[in-house]
């Protein structure tokens, strides 16, 4: 089982997309093992972004995700990293394939409305910045066995 932090970000929560968004995930079987609302600081985004902070377009990007409150979840399945990265769809919505999330609901490259990690090293890092370890809920959704089997 594989881990992947999931962030509904402002333009997601402002839009009141939140429940359509969580929808897909849960409907694809993946599990939700931790939630929160939260509004992310300065320092948190500059920690987030660390690999664009000294970009150009940092300064746009942190008064975004810093500009309205982001619904942060771990959500857990097999592959669920690149599972979720490729619901996504790619980082512009306006080139996102249609039937991926972006491809839906956005057109634009910053407000893309969900962030997802990119990796296991990342994931790590971005869960351990939302979430104290006891925040996130080791259980087996009962429906486990209608949606996968066992020796998957
Ligand atoms: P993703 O959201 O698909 O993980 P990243 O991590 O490459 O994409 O980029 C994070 C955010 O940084 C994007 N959502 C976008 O707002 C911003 N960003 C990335 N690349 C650019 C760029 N070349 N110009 C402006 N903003 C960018």
């Amino acid at each position: 089982m594989e881990r992947s932090l999931v962030l509904l970000k402002p333009d997601c929560v402002q839009r009141r997309l939140m429940g359509q968004i969580i929808s897909r995930f849960e409907d694809k079987g993946l599990n939700i093992i931790a939630m929160k609302l939260l509004q992310v600081t300065p320092e948190m985004s500059k920690q987030h972004y660390a690999e664009h902070v000294e970009k150009p377009f940092y300064p746009g990007l942190e008064e975004f995700i810093t500009g309205a409150p982001v619904l942060a979840m771990v959500i857990e399945g097999l592959e669920v990293i690149r599972v979720i990265r490729e619901m996504l769809g790619a980082t512009s919505g306006l080139k996102a394939a249609s039937g991926t999330i972006r491809g839906d609901y956005s057109s634009s490259r910053q407000m893309n409305l969900v962030h997802a990690s990119d990796s296991p090293e990342a994931a790590a890092r971005e869960i351990g910045l939302y979430f104290d370890a006891a925040e996130v809920l080791d259980f087996t959704p009962c429906l486990t066995p209608w949606l996968k089997a066992g020796d998957e």
